[in-house]
């Protein structure tokens, strides 16, 4: 519980400790965190004016420390736009000052029975192994992706060249250590939805250009990039972290997501080719973007998409879209990489359409390091 003024404090705190609760009890912000930092609680308790620090930063540096702790806000003076905000930033509640002693143990109660839900519900999550991805309030969500964010590590898949069983590039796809945002579309999702979307390519891009040292000659190096990222100054900057690797970085920017503006990209697309990089449209075949990557983009490398990959040995009609589509590339002067292959069978397959750049668990899964595929 926090409360500056040191006679409501005692009040409340006495309240408390008759109805059975053991109370942390702090006059500033600073001490009640390092008390939450220290240990569990059930509610937090405060003030929504408190000296040197908003509701709101409180709020944020509570769900820092503890995703699911109700907060209580108990408020002298009630300015809408704050409360609202406070309770979109995940405050249970919000009471006005005077508050009687019933109707606060009450809420209080109220607010212990529904953390602990909120605490079964995330455990619930992880036996069922359900999706995270919209749990939590926005406070929540920003503490896990500021937690994504600091511990994102590309991993590397390897694209082999069949032909001469060589390592054509690796993938470097996204992930991080917040076991609360483990795929590469949970954390994009969570990014999206806050819109830092573009921090997490950054933050990808700088962990790739660490690890670039080490990789293999000849070899490419693959690197994600979502239509938002596409428009990154950050990519363009005098420093940016991938410069030094520019020859030999391919971007593959997704069919999946519509472009924003096609003139747009390709004038940036441009300004990328004249620094040394080079462009993939990655997921082809999965997209609704019809024609619009391809035409302004006019990448040297297109990836086509898992989904048509699956079962090729056995259906007809995916092997002659995918026979297709490698003739077309093939005569756009277009590297055509194909994603998702898993048996034997589909290589083969592919292998007897005229496919020769694979990638997919077959030769190699995505690792921390660039690990040699198997073939
Ligand atoms: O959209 P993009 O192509 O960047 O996505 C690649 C994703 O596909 C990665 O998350 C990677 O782990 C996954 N992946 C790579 N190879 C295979 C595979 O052979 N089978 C399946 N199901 N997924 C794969
Ligand atoms: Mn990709």
């Amino acid at each position: 519980m926090v409360e500056d003024d040191a006679e409501v404090r005692a009040l409340i705190r006495a309240w408390l400790e008759t109805a059975g609760y053991e109370v942390g009890s702090h006059a500033d912000a600073e001490s009640a965190l390092e008390d939450l930092s220290a240990g569990h609680a059930d509610v937090v308790l405060t003030d929504i004016s408190l000296p040197g620090m908003s509701g709101i930063e409180f709020l944020r540096e509570v769900r820092a420390r503890d995703l699911d702790v109700p907060v209580l806000l108990v408020t002298g003076d009630p300015r809408l736009e704050t409360a609202i905000e406070a309770v979109e930033y995940g405050a249970a509640r919000y009471l006005l000052k005077p508050v009687h002693a019933s109707r606060l143990l009450d809420e209080v109660r109220r607010a212990t029975r529904l953390g602990g839900l909120a605490r079964l519900k995330r455990e619930a999550l992880l036996v069922s192994g359900l999706h995270w991805s919209q749990l939590g309030d926005r406070a929540a969500l920003e503490a896990r992706f500021e937690r994504a964010l600091a511990s994102v590590w590309p991993a590397f898949q390897p694209i082999v060249r069949l032909s001469d069983r060589t390592v054509y590039g690796y993938e470097a796809l996204l992930r991080s250590d917040e076991p609360t945002l483990p795929a590469a579309e949970d954390l994009l999702g969570a990014g999206e939805r806050l819109g830092r979307a573009v921090e997490l390519g950054r933050a990808l891009r700088r962990g790739v250009a660490r690890a670039a040292a080490n990789l293999p000659p000849d070899a490419l190096l693959f690197v994600n990039c979502g239509a938002e990222d596409l428009f990154d100054e950050d990519l363009l900057v005098a420093d940016a972290s991938l410069h030094p690797w520019a020859s030999r970085v391919v971007f593959e920017v997704t069919e999946r997501a519509p472009l924003g503006s096609p003139t747009r990209a390709a004038k940036h697309v441009a300004r990328l080719r004249k620094l040394g990089y080079r462009i993939a449209v990655d997921d082809l075949g999965a997209g609704y973007a019809g024609l619009s990557a391809l035409l302004h983009l006019d990448p040297e490398v297109v990836k086509l998409d898992m989904g048509l990959v699956r079962g090729v040995d056995t259906d007809p009609a995916r092997r002659r879209v995918i026979g297709s589509m490698l003739a077309l590339c093939r005569d756009l002067s277009m590297e055509t990489i194909i994603e998702g292959v898993q048996t034997e069978a589909e290589r083969d397959a592919l292998v007897e359409l005229g496919g020769d750049l694979l990638q997919g668990y077959l030769f190699g899964r995505p690792g921390r390091t660039f690990e040699p595929p198997t073939f």
